[in-house]
């Protein structure tokens, strides 16, 4: 079918304080859905501010897909690092019964008592391994179809690093690739209105897999996007 992708370019993120304005700025008056690569997770607190400007009166829901859920208040000395970004989003307006989170197994102190009861539903990887991932793939689709809209948040160390070594904090036990692209497809029914994938750092990644893991999950939401717009299943 006719869908055209355009590849805006890069945002240079020198000063988190300063650059996150221009990320935000993009996001929220971009005439299109956006799709975005990270460098760090910490870049997803301005692509998610942004996400909240532009459907402002809307009741924005996220699925975040990670091995952590990055809660911390403060971590590092930052507010602003890859370790605070869904916390930071709690305060924008983001409310944590329209956050899904899937493939968790690592978590600081800190974040504990917001896992349990903060209200946030929360799938860790071992879940996904008792349950199936079909199992819960339903249940994120069945929570976040309240929400008028749903920005996909993907790290990619939320795969097991057996298939996706190249990233920061490799942690292991995590999710396959087919469970990964198996949950993407599952939420094609809903208002899906963004995709970003972080924590790729090729540096760590000679093999080129997780490079290619990241491409595959891009394309994958793009051929959601794609038989959506087609209308079929
Ligand atoms: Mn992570």
């Amino acid at each position: 079918m006719d869908m055209k992708v355009c590849d805006l370019g890069d945002i240079e993120i020198a000063d988190p304080e300063v650059d996150f304005v221009k990320v935000r700025r993009q996001v929220a008056t971009l005439p299109n859905m956006p799709i975005l690569l990270g460098g760090d997770h910490s870049v997803t607190i301005p692509i998610l501010q942004g996400q909240r400007e532009r459907y402002k009166d809307l009741r924005l829901g996220v699925l975040w897909v990670d091995a952590h859920p990055d809660l911390c208040d403060f971590f590092d000395g930052s507010k602003l690092s890859h370790a605070n970004t869904m916390r930071r989003a709690l305060e924008f307006g983001i409310e944590t019964h329209d956050v899904c989170m899937v493939g968790l197994r690592s978590w600081e102190d800190q974040e504990i008592d917001l896992i349990e009861n903060g209200g946030i539903h929360v799938y860790t990887a071992a879940d996904v391994a008792e349950r199936g991932i079909r199992n819960v793939a339903d249940s994120v689709y069945n929570i976040l179809n309240d929400c008028d809209a749903v920005h996909i948040s993907l790290d990619i160390d939320c795969l097991d690093p057996s298939v996706a070594p190249g990233t920061g904090i490799p942690e292991f036990g995590g999710l396959t690739s087919r469970e990964a692209l198996t949950l993407i497809k599952g939420m094609q029914d809903l208002p899906l209105v963004g995709l970003d994938v972080v924590e790729i750092a090729p540096p760590l990644d000679p093999s080129e897999a997780t490079v290619f893991a990241g491409l595959k999950i891009i394309m994958e939401y793009i051929a959601v996007i794609a038989r959506k717009k087609q209308g079929k299943s």
